[in-house]
């Protein structure tokens, strides 16, 4: 027998390679070195600073599942998911600026991109000098991707005019690299990937302004005016859905563990404050409804890290469904919602205050639960596999 540690209940450390323990603690201490102090400002004041990028990318937390050669560590996706944990406990908008760059534009560039596009983006992008986005999402299409209307024409002399508009993409207003996915009427109208330049004529990319959640990471639209690019911005290797698809598969599986992140941080958050703070004469912790919400606490935590283990080991064979993936972000971003709202309820009146970070964490989770899929998208997925029926 052995002592039970509240802050691993089930011991997720002991499945980890020494590898990873590695990656996680330079993981850990970069966020509380270079990100923790800077958190509750750049949320106060809405404010992304780009430079984070280039700091992530120095650390070697950027496309850290590419080969060396692309400019990341040839980590496996544990290691993955251990970084965005990491990452998250300080804050889901550094979490977030980190999988899009690293699961929904590197990923996309490696998988499908062409030799070319491989050399001139990945390892500018693994090093944080370039920042990218991923245009998928549009006015007229959120949950419903398929009913884009962001077109793309060939033009007479090579090469393609893309016109439409993506709104809520996050790093837009400060990318260099946009991945772009529109109907290409030069290919039956499929879904085709591109990648578009941040200078090129007729792009912009505006602020959306008083975000209420995930304010330190910035999110913007993207305009697309009549912007002509060259046939090289396409990327070769993919058409449909499935391949906007399989990037986020990448993403939301590092959110599932991300989010337990943020959950853990809300838990010690709320069992310091309870053994701290005394009330009735005797801490809040001593009481019995005190500690049923950290026990729950603990057991959600537990059981989603072991959750997202153990997809992480599937997808590292490839032997992953993207239901599984679709099971751990929906259950853990929902468990960890529930946490930072118990969390936010168990600090009282300090609770609502920028002093802790519960109520920065609640807020940021409603964000977390909507993107990549909401909540209720994510269980009509797994309604479709359980039923065969697709339900949407
Ligand atoms: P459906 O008919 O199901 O599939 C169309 C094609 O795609 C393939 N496919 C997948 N491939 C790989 N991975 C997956 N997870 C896949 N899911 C589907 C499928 O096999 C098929 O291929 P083919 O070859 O037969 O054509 O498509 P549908 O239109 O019925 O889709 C339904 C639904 C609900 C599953 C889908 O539309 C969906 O997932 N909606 C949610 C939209 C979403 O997640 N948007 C995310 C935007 S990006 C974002 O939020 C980034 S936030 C970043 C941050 O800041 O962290
Ligand atoms: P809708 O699809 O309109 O859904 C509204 C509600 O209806 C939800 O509760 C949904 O679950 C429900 N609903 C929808 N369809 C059904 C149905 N068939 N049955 C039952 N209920 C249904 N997108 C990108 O492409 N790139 C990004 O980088 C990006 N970053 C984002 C950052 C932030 C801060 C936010 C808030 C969003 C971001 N998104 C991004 C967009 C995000 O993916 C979408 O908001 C999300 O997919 C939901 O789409 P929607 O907002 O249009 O909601």
């Amino acid at each position: 027998m052995i002592h039970f540690n509240w802050e691993d209940p089930l011991l997720v450390e002991s499945q980890l390679t020494a590898e990873e323990r590695m990656i996680r603690d330079s993981a850990r201490a970069f966020a509380a070195d270079k990100l923790r102090p800077h958190v509750e400002q750049a949320f106060a004041d809405e404010h992304t600073d780009p430079a984070i990028m280039g700091e992530m990318g120095r650390q070697g937390l950027l496309g850290a599942t590419l080969p060396e050669e692309f400019g990341g560590i040839d980590a496996g996706y544990v290691a993955y998911g251990l970084i965005a944990r990491e990452i998250e406990r300080v804050d889901s908008g550094y979490r977030s600026m980190m999988s899009v760059q690293s699961s929904l534009v590197m990923y996309p560039i490696f998988a499908f991109g062409s030799d070319d596009q491989k050399r001139r983006y990945l390892p500018r992008l693994a090093a944080g000098e370039l920042i990218g986005c991923f245009g998928l999402t549009e006015p007229g299409a959120g949950s419903d991707p398929g009913g884009m209307r962001t077109r793309a024409r060939a033009l007479p002399g090579g090469g393609y005019r893309l016109n439409g508009a993506k709104t809520w993409i996050s790093n837009a207003p400060i990318a260099d690299v946009f991945i772009i996915w529109a109907k290409s009427e030069a290919h039956g109208g499929a879904i085709r990937g591109f990648v578009l330049e941040k200078d090129m004529p007729g792009l912009s990319a505006p602020k959306i302004q008083g975000k209420l959640s995930l304010r330190a990471s910035i999110t913007g639209m993207i305009n697309l005016d009549e912007v002509d690019v060259p046939e090289e911005a396409l990327l070769p290797g993919v058409e449909g859905l499935k391949g906007p698809f399989s990037c986020l598969n990448r993403a939301r599986y590092g959110i599932a563990w991300g989010a337990m992140g943020a959950a853990e941080a809300c838990f010690s958050t709320a069992r310091a404050y309870g053994l701290d703070r005394h009330q009735f004469s005797r801490p809040l912790a001593a009481t019995q409804l005190y500690q049923k919400k950290l026990a729950d606490m603990a057991s959600e935590i537990s059981l989603g890290l072991l959750a997202c283990l153990q997809t992480g080991r599937l997808m590292e064979s490839d032997t992953f469904a993207p239901e599984m993936i679709s099971m751990i972000k929906r259950n853990n971003v929902g468990k960890a919602l529930d946490i930072a709202r118990a969390s936010r309820d168990m600090l009282g009146g300090n609770g609502i205050s920028q002093e802790f970070p519960v109520m920065r964490h609640m807020v940021n989770l409603e964000t977390v639960n909507t993107y990549e899929g909401t909540h209720d998208i994510h269980a009509l997925i797994l309604g479709r596999a359980i039923t065969g029926i697709a339900a949407f």
